[in-house]
């Protein structure tokens, strides 16, 4: 009973092992964006609502939960998604000569 017990015997009596599916889901990271006192919370409404395609309200609340808490999740995404999004996110925010940082970290 091949399907049950992966080591057994094949047609020539000899012993086999069948090899185990080597499938595994990548890795998923969160992005997040940290809060500081000086962005102003419209830009991190327009961070939200540009790279991360939440609706004005979802931003909102995204934005007050960074604000009250030091921080919050943008999305979930593999890691080239992730990275990306971190570098574009950062770079716009320092050329509007705002301090606020994005981040990553595994899911
Ligand atoms: N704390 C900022 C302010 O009072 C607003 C802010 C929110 C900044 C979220 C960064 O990720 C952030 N203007």
């Amino acid at each position: 009973m091949s399907d049950i017990d992966p080591n057994h015997e094949d047609d020539s009596g000899i012993a086999v092992q069948e090899a185990k599916p080597k499938l595994k889901r990548p890795p998923l990271y969160k992005v997040v964006l940290l809060n500081d006192d000086f962005t102003p919370m419209d830009f991190v409404v327009e961070i939200l609502t540009d790279h991360f395609n939440m609706d004005e309200d979802k931003a909102t609340q995204v934005m007050l939960q960074v604000h009250t808490s030091g921080v919050g999740v943008c999305g979930v995404y593999t890691k080239d998604v992730a990275e990306t999004k971190v570098h574009l996110v950062n770079e716009y925010s320092r050329e509007n000569h705002h301090p606020l940082l994005c981040a990553m970290e595994e899911a």
